[in-house]
């Protein structure tokens, strides 16, 4: 047996997002999000027709939320306010009962000794900022500017954790070239103005946040893919690996961190033409407003190698540079299809600790989605998730091992914490601590999970 034991202050807690949690409601004011617009001219793309309405009801169970956050050791915990909620159309008019709503939760959270950590985009553009063209259009970032202003005046007197954005990879990867996001069009060079547009509005809200005088930190959440090359010896995978980090990471990290694009990066784009349109200042704004603090979504790494065969699309894609491939005897989640390698968790921190100046961060997701999960429920109705102790246990122990080794890990979030729905999979896949009974007027059940977090978090480490 070994201990674990995290340092002094360490944020146990769990992440989620408005537009996956809260829900909609009669006169509550909110606008359509790509998310509304989208189920509504396409439900059938949605998993059993699920769309975003159908939730965990977030946002009418505040109280019983808090106490289930409370009742599993919790001490932090993640979620966003929807753009389209706070503002219905983008710019202009608050929605009252949008602030009324986040500032309940966010009271309700304090007052139980749960500090808040608040993402403000997470997937949701407001529809009629998309008309307009949504991160294509650089109208958007100035709307965008002006959402995060209004959220750091209603509640910075009380969030000091703030997030500009979640995963801005997955919006361009989504929506602009493997459809899985609205618009779903395939479209290098409208992901790669999106990916800009995106990282200038992430800059232009840290700028007012400081120029605000705001009293706390603020930083941007990154779903980090570590890209292990099939052969460390071949200088072509080599290369291809290192292109698909430069994409699909370092296209936000070093901007985020060190204020730069990787000179690799521009240089691949250029020379197929593929450079954003932006203005000389918008590097110079980019430069000078990089984050506090850096949340680390980790779920599974990349296998890359040297493209061999080619790819199907008939347009210019990032898979020119790059092939994914099914690595021989790499670990399964038996339960969805996705790979498992707690110590990518490891090789990210470590990243962050030699090339990014060991700047403050924690896990803000890193999570086990499993199908089907009714069927690990228990004459008492719970759910016996010992896939998800070990997983989250597996994970830990890296984590531990880079904080012994010097990380400046400043805590870890589950995702997520009440089953969730989630986007196209509506909810296809399970991840939460405590479980949703649809069918059941969204009843909650903590799960064995759940249980055994509060040990964790009580003990603040765990013997294993
Ligand atoms: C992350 C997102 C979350 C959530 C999670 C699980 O990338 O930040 O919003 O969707 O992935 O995704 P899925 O339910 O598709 O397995």
């Amino acid at each position: 047996m070994t201990k674990y034991q995290f340092p002094q202050d360490f944020y146990w807690g769990s992440a989620a997002s408005g537009p996956q949690s809260e829900g909609r409601y009669e006169g509550d004011g909110k606008g359509d999000s790509i998310w509304d617009l989208w189920y509504k001219k396409q439900p059938e793309l949605f998993f059993n027709q699920v769309g975003p309405e159908k939730t965990s009801q977030a946002y009418i169970r505040i109280k019983e939320d808090v106490a289930l956050l409370k009742a599993t050791g919790h001490n932090s915990y993640r979620t966003s306010i929807q753009w389209s909620r706070l503002i219905p159309e983008g710019r202009g008019a608050v929605n009252p009962a949008a602030v009324a709503f986040y500032n309940e939760l966010i009271d309700e959270l304090i007052a139980n000794d749960i500090e808040p950590f608040i993402n403000m985009y997470h997937f949701d553009m407001p529809a009629v900022l998309q008309a307009e063209g949504g991160w294509t259009n650089r109208a958007t970032v100035d709307a965008y500017e002006e959402y995060a202003r209004t959220c750091f005046e209603l509640f910075g007197d009380r969030v000091k954790k703030w997030f500009t954005h979640n995963e801005p990879i997955v919006p361009v990867e989504g929506g602009y070239l493997y459809e899985f996001h609205y618009p779903a069009i395939v479209n290098l060079k409208d992901a790669v103005q999106v990916a800009f547009h995106e990282m200038l509005s992430s800059a232009r809200a840290i700028a007012a946040y400081r120029e605000m005088k705001q009293d706390g930190t603020i930083g941007i959440v990154l779903n980090l893919t570590p890209s292990y090359p099939r052969d460390e010896n071949n200088a072509a995978d080599v290369k291809a690996a290192q292109f698909a980090d430069a994409f699909f990471n370092r296209s936000f990290l070093d901007p985020s961190v060190k204020g730069e694009y990787p000179a690799d990066l521009v240089a691949d784009l250029k020379a197929i033409d593929m450079l954003p349109t932006y203005e000389a200042a918008d590097l110079e704004l980019i430069k000078n407003n990089t984050v506090d603090l850096l949340g680390i979504n980790y779920y599974q790494p990349r296998r890359i190698k040297a493209r061999e065969t080619a790819h199907n699309y008939t347009v210019p894609m990032p898979e020119d540079f790059f092939e994914t491939y099914d690595m021989p005897g790499k670990k399964m989640n038996p339960y969805r299809g996705w790979e498992i390698y707690e110590k990518g968790i490891y090789d990210c921190l470590t990243n962050i600790r030699e090339n990014y100046g060991n700047i403050p961060c924690y896990i803000s997701e890193n999570g086990m989605g499993v199908e089907n999960e009714e069927r690990f429920i228990d004459e008492n109705g719970q759910i016996n998730d010992d896939y998800r102790i070990e997983f989250v246990t597996d994970h830990l122990k890296f984590v531990h091992q880079a904080i012994q080794e010097g990380s400046n890990v400043k805590g870890y979030h589950m995702w997520t914490f009440i089953d969730n729905w989630s986007w196209l999979n509506a909810y296809k896949n399970r991840y939460g601590f405590v479980s949703l009974d649809l069918a059941n007027d969204g009843k909650r059940t903590i799960k064995k999970s759940g249980h055994w977090y509060k040990e964790v978090a009580t003990n603040n480490g765990f013997d294993a």
